[in-house]
């Protein structure tokens, strides 16, 4: 069996990364416009330094990003003349509600989506809405502390309800959350938490974890009942996490990694918290608070698809061991001897990619959508300003061949597949402008000079003819 016919084929953007235009048509300001690029922005996105404005000192990549909101018909078109029939992206949630809690939304912010979601409707494009890509509103963190609190799951149905019923006519594949893993690791950038001194942090965390998993259970009942052809599915960043050796301490820790990972998938797919989740909480003394009627609640809305993100597979040591360090996407590992590594230090590890797709296919038995993958390279565009990215077209050519296994020769069953920014944006781990990954260049520079123009990249072409074959014309 090879790919299905309607094999969704596509990329992914989130709209604090492309779309800039943070001030205009009413939009209010959100957790992910005052993440600074630059070496602060690291103990600002995980929590450990408080920053709710923009200051004179920093940069903030988000505020102008590759101004998707003035070209986003250009780069529908693009998208269309790739041939995509998805195009993944994510709601701004503080240009519908700027402060988060208002009674109505703004007008204009919907009226940006409509436009969009028209767009795409010209070139035969689905959208598939993350409703929250790492999105909080600034208005809702000084409120209630963002997801700590429990009052953030009415004001983000509140987001839902008019997103299900406003454009029922154009989506009908959601996502809730992006990354919902990310809070343990950027837990301001993923969910508006910053902490004070002494306080626990991974109590706040598994507590806002707990909000986000009941706010995202109720999103899934309230898409069925606005419109019965809705799909809801959660979404993680994924990639296996292999034992350094076969040393039983070694694997024990790689199987532990996986299970703080998929924890947050256990309880959105299988509706409940798994008994080794609820041991190591009740352990550390940091079970949250659930409230009468929340397991039910997750018992009953189950997600009806899984997608994941995968950039790479991950190597885990246990104590004891003389590994070196490998990056990677937020999360740190032992450096894997077997692989090789992508500028940022990011692990390349495409049957990783096939790995991924079985485990999580085993163990939840739903159907998957691989909503990112990609290589962040710095491209350099030759005298005639041509760019050729040919480590690019390696990189995907090998993980799509992966996927195709697992699809053809293992059985899972995969709806999609978007790659990461396909018109260059701004990179979410460090703000940067000069790490991308598209099929597209945005002329926008490090220093935020450039005429944002957009020009094809050689990957340009060769991903068009991989959508025209279905997969089978790798190049
Ligand atoms: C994921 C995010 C994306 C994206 C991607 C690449 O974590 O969902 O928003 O940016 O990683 O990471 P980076 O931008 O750090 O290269």
């Amino acid at each position: 069996m090879s790919l299905r016919k309607d094999f969704l084929w596509g990329g992914a953007s989130a709209a604090n990364q492309c779309e800039g235009g943070i001030f205009e048509g009413g939009r209010g300001l959100a957790n992910v416009d005052v993440c600074p690029a630059g070496p602060d922005r690291s103990d600002i996105i995980t929590g450990r330094r408080k920053m709710l404005a923009m200051d004179k000192e920093h940069i903030y990549p988000a505020a102008t990003a590759v101004d998707f909101y003035h070209h986003f018909q250009e780069d529908i078109r693009l998208m269309g003349e790739m041939g995509f029939k998805v195009y993944r992206m994510s709601i701004a949630w503080t240009r519908i509600f700027p402060n988060g809690d208002e009674e109505e939304p703004n007008e204009a912010g919907m009226a940006f989506y409509e436009a969009i979601f028209q767009e795409c409707r010209k070139y035969g494009i689905q959208p598939l809405v993350t409703i929250s890509h790492f999105d909080c509103p600034v208005g809702l963190i000084e409120k209630f502390g963002g997801w700590r609190s429990r009052k953030m799951i009415d004001c983000y149905l509140r987001l839902c309800k008019v997103l299900f019923t406003r454009f029922q006519e154009y989506v009908v594949y959601w996502l809730n959350f992006n990354e919902i893993n990310m809070i343990l690791h950027a837990p301001f950038m993923g969910a508006g938490l910053y902490f004070e001194l002494g306080e626990d942090e991974d109590a706040i965390k598994y507590q806002a974890a707990h909000h986000e998993l009941v706010a995202g259970a109720l999103a899934v009942k309230m898409a069925h009942e606005i419109n019965p052809e809705n799909k809801v599915g959660c979404m993680f960043a994924a990639g296996s996490a292999y034992p350094y050796s076969c040393r039983p301490e070694d694997v024990w820790e790689a199987l532990v990694t996986d299970q703080e990972n998929y924890f947050f998938v256990d309880v959105q797919a299988r509706g409940y918290y798994p008994a080794y989740a609820r041991k190591r909480l009740e352990r550390r003394g940091i079970l949250p608070a659930i409230e009468p009627g929340d397991e039910e609640i997750l018992k009953s809305y189950p997600v009806d698809f899984i997608s994941f993100s995968y950039y790479n597979s991950r190597c885990i040591a246990a104590p004891g061991n003389d590994s070196e360090e490998a990056e990677g996407n937020l999360f740190k590992s032992a450096r894997n001897p077997y692989l090789k590594f992508s500028e940022w230090g990011w692990p390349i590890d495409p049957m990783g990619l096939r790995i991924t797709l079985n485990q999580v296919y085993d163990r939840y038995q739903k159907p998957l959508f691989i909503v990112e993958n990609g290589l962040g390279a710095i491209d350099t565009p030759d005298e005639k300003g041509e760019i050729d990215d040919g480590y690019r077209i390696d990189y995907l050519r090998e993980h799509i061949r992966a996927m195709k296994e697992a699809v053809e020769k293992d059985g899972v069953d995969l709806i999609g597949y978007t790659s990461w920014g396909p018109i260059d944006l701004i990179s979410a781990g460090s703000g940067e402008m000069k790490k991308r990954y598209g099929f597209v260049y945005v002329d926008k520079q490090e220093d935020g000079s450039g005429t944002l123009a957009r020009r094809k990249k050689r990957s340009f072409y060769w991903y068009q003819r991989v959508i025209e074959t279905n997969g089978e014309d790798l190049g």
